[in-house]
């Protein structure tokens, strides 16, 4: 009896050990059906751990506002992941930090800079900004892309 119960919470414990090495991150992408960069973008996601649920849109004027995404901030795509919106090619470094700032409503990368991820032209890196939202509506610059280089 005791032997026995020995083995479920162990076959438990494995279970929930094995679940949680595993377990990818789940975004949902809200995008146009003809969208391209959007589907790099999904692509990039996919490539670096993410699992990616995807939504073709008929208006995603109206996705946008339902979640918050001032015209201003907007771009083609709208992830949401833990309830907080994703609008554009943003990078996954700031995906990960958005995940652990709990005063921000969401991030953004305004428009569709070439060289932002999903919007690759060869060597083309034009500088854009990651914004982060706060809850209070106001906005902070989360990271300056290219990334400067430390200096040694
Ligand atoms: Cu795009």
């Amino acid at each position: 009896m005791s032997r026995r119960l020995t083995t479920a919470a162990l076959a438990a414990l494995l279970l929930s050990g094995a679940a949680q090495a595993a377990q990818p991150l789940i975004i949902d992408v809200h995008r146009d059906a003809n969208c391209g960069c959007c589907k790099d973008w999904i692509t990039y996601l996919e490539n670096n751990g993410f699992e990616v649920r995807d939504h073709v849109e008929r208006n995603m004027n109206t996705v946008k506002q339902d979640l918050g995404v001032k015209p201003r901030l907007a771009s083609c795509h709208t992830g949401v992941i833990d309830g907080k919106f994703v609008e554009g090619h943003v990078p996954v470094a700031q995906i990960l930090e958005l995940r652990k700032r709990p005063d921000l409503l969401g991030i953004a990368v305004p428009g569709m800079p070439a060289g932002s991820p999903g919007m690759e032209y060869g060597d083309v890196k034009h500088p854009y900004q990651v914004i982060g939202i706060t809850r209070t509506g106001r906005e902070r610059v989360i990271a300056n892309y290219p990334l400067e280089q430390a200096a040694h």
